[in-house]
């Protein structure tokens, strides 16, 4: 039996009968709230009761409760709600209407994990705003994977959708021109779906590229299009004006207004806004507080152009900032803090994971981190900016959203297990595995400090394996290592059956699975070739190498299409070809073989994900790049593990988008130990071509930095030749 008020949330009531009905309820009877004989009636007749609705919505829940002696949910924060059960009555009771569904989202989730029995919670989020801000380059997400989005937010509690795809030309390019008939019936479908999970869709338009800000007729047509979205029940906007320059103009009378520098772009910026909020958003009640991004989203310094939006932008506007940092390692109390004193509006975070426009070749399926929990209570709340990857950001979105609700008991590793069996469902192991080579993120190496080596389950069983292998007594580590290699190379096949239901993401990730599974073939060859030596069985291990050399070929010849051009998949990134690298030099040793395979060295940081590896890879187009310009004494090069003969060596810097990354004073230098140096010639040019004097013995190559320079350094790749190469 459903008891509902008047104002009962219909969302709320759909999710309990769902609910309900998946537990073999086939009989419902809706009882309103003022018919309290019809009430005791049903009570009497031993009926599970179920009351629906806060004070707001529905009188009968306050007496339930009471009857229950539980104190209903008034003064809780917004979105707060009370849930309580016992013989046979159950109340769901929200603050307000978001209350009352994320009530009956709980129900959802204790009655899928089996809890039951008298039990009451008291339960409300930290933050106001939780969600997403579709805020990447890249190909906009699908109709579809909006759809599918928009569910996932409200079962996940999270009540904001930001709608701001940047390579959506209605949104950016040609941001003045009105939608046809049939694109806006589309994001009307939108606007429908996300009300019915209690989320706010947020239309953000970004003028920036062309706007004029003094211009009337650039106002109104910014007003014109926010109003053809209030037609079709938008109720928040926002105005983004990141990734504009703001020291060139648009248009002439910009200039005549208000001068030139920052102080004159905040000015101009302020001035539009304001008359936007006096004309459409103070005219239109119901409409949330209109948002915006600045052009210096990314700091906390302050600046004429923060000072200028601090004075003169309308307070009633909410002001968006990434942290520190376009992709902030760790996001404090204390910055949160700041940001709100030196942008002196209310702060919304717009937190740039897991999105991945700028390291196309990666997935970020880790969790959420590095963010203190006074960031979600201080601040107006949190929007992530996800992947071009819809299903794929659902792992790190559903961590997100955990921490938003209440981020003092966020524990990242269980919420990401959660996130994994909410998206795997019976594939959760298959899924775990595959999310755990595709782990780590630059938000792990900005906020440890320490090289973002992905894949945590297989580092240790590795390290453990050379530890054994040292030792002569390799096979018990070996078993260990072989049963998480043998899930990897299952992994493509395990998860295309088991998530089968799920077609969208399986294509999303295809090139990443199936890099993860020949990873794991091509790690199961490599321990079965050093096992073989270890028997002195070299038929076996020759045949192994074969089958390994195949495999991580296939794997480094996978290319997926993506924004910035074809990239071959980074999976396991820097733990499994550098692995498979050294189980291969040693057992070419073992053949008495000369192969080389040189390590990386450098003496200095990288610059986001262009690791050194890159220098090695045998892939050109990728490189390593030094996140700053070489001091005197700094290097970079190669070690090929022992000293050997060297004949030539090739090393290609620079790029053609930033063709002054190399090192413009050097010298090329080898050592067979490490400790006394042969110089070789000096180093003025990217490109770099030398012969080594006959029978030179290297360990060791390297360019050594002997001026200094304000550029960074991009080496592509170094090559070293021995005399039979
Ligand atoms: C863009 C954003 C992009 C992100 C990561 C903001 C405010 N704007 O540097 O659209 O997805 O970085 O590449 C950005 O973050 N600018």
């Amino acid at each position: 039996v459903e008891v509902v008020g008047a104002g009962t949330d219909p969302a709320a009531l759909a999710v309990v009968e769902q609910v309900l009905r998946s537990a073999g309820a086939s009989t419902f009877i809706k009882i309103t709230d003022n018919d309290q004989a019809a009430v005791d009636r049903e009570r009497g007749n031993g009926g599970l009761v179920v009351f629906v609705g806060g004070p707001t919505e529905s009188r009968a829940t306050a007496l339930a409760l009471a009857a229950l002696r539980v104190p209903g949910p008034e003064g809780l924060a917004q979105d707060g709600y009370v849930l309580a059960a016992d013989r046979g009555v159950i109340a769901l009771s929200g603050v307000d209407t978001g209350g009352t569904f994320y009530a009956a989202q709980s129900f959802r989730q204790l009655f899928a994990s089996g809890t039951s029995r008298g039990f009451a919670m008291r339960d409300w989020p930290a933050a106001p705003r939780r969600g997403v801000i579709e805020g990447f380059y890249g190909a906009p997400w699908s109709h579809a994977d909006r759809l599918a989005q928009l569910d996932f937010y409200g079962r996940t509690k999270q009540n904001m959708y930001v709608y701001s795809p940047k390579d959506d030309p209605y949104l950016r390019a040609r941001w003045r021109d009105q939608y046809p008939p049939d694109q806006l019936a589309l994001l009307s479908q939108l606007v429908t779906r996300a009300a019915a999970n209690h989320v706010s869709f947020t239309y953000a338009l970004s003028p920036g590229l062309s706007v004029c800000y003094s211009s009337d007729a650039d106002k109104n047509a910014l007003v014109a299009k926010f109003q053809s979205m209030w037609d079709i029940g938008v109720r928040s906007f926002a105005i983004p004006l990141d990734d504009i320059s703001y020291t060139r103009w648009n248009c002439d009378a910009d200039a005549a207004k208000f001068g030139s520098g920052g102080a004159a772009a905040g000015a101009a910026q302020s001035f539009l806004l304001n008359r936007v909020q006096q004309d459409f958003i103070a005219t239109h009640p119901g409409v949330d507080r209109l948002q915006m991004v600045p052009t210096e989203y990314y700091d906390l310094a302050d600046s004429p152009y923060k000072t200028a939006l601090r004075t003169q932008l309308d307070k009633a506007v909410i002001v968006e900032w990434t942290g520190v940092g376009v992709i902030a390692g760790q996001i404090t109390e204390k910055q949160a803090r700041q940001a709100k004193e030196v942008f002196g509006h209310d702060i919304l975070i717009w937190d740039n994971y897991p999105v991945n426009d700028y390291i196309t070749e990666r997935l970020l399926l880790g969790p959420y981190i590095g963010r203190e929990p006074g960031v979600a209570k201080f601040l107006s709340g949190i929007t992530a900016n996800p992947m071009v990857q819809a299903e794929a950001s659902k792992i790190a979105e559903f961590t997100s959203g955990d921490f938003l609700w209440n981020p003092d008991k966020y524990d990242p590793d269980k919420s990401w297990l959660a996130a994994i069996a909410d998206l795997g469902g019976p594939a959760a192991t298959a899924l775990k595995v595959f999310a755990e080579n595709n782990y780590s993120s630059l938000l792990v190496r900005l906020e440890t400090g320490k090289p973002d080596l992905d894949s945590p389950v297989l580092r240790p069983l590795l390290a453990d394996f050379w530890a054994a292998l040292e030792k002569k007594d390799p096979w018990d580590a070996a078993a260990k290592l072989d049963g998480y290699l043998a899930t990897m190379a299952s992994d493509p096949a395990d998860l295309r059956s088991g998530m089968a239901g799920n077609p969208k993401f399986l294509a999303e990730v295809g090139p990443w699975l199936d890099q993860v599974g020949l990873y794991g073939q091509a790690g199961r060859h490599a321990v079965r070739m050093l096992l073989a030596q270890v028997d002195g069985d070299g038929a076996t291990s020759w045949a192994e190498r074969g089958h390994l050399v195949a495999a991580l070929k296939q794997a480094q010849a996978i290319r997926v299409q993506t924004a910035r051009g074809p990239r071959n998949p980074s999976t396991c990134t820097d733990v499994c070809v550098p692995f498979l690298n050294s189980a291969l030099a040693m057992a070419d040793r073992w053949f008495g073989l000369p192969g080389i395979r040189p390590q990386p060295t450098t003496s200095m940081g990288t610059y986001t994900d262009n690791v050194p590896a890159r220098m090695v890879d045998g892939d050109p187009e990728t490189y390593y790049w030094t996140d700053w310009a070489p001091r005197v004494g700094d290097t970079i090069g190669v070690d090929l593990g022992s000293a050997q003969r060297v004949s030539h060596v090739d090393i290609a810097m620079g790029k053609p988008t930033s063709p002054n990354d190399f090192v413009h004073n050097g010298v090329l230098e080898y050592s067979a130990d490490g400790e006394r140096w042969t110089t070789v010639k000096p180093v003025t040019e990217p490109i770099v071509s030398a012969d080594l004097p006959d029978g030179a013995q290297a360990r060791f190559v390297r360019v050594r930095v002997t001026g200094t320079q304000t550029y960074w350094v991009v080496v592509r790749e170094i090559t070293v030749s021995t005399p039979d190469s």
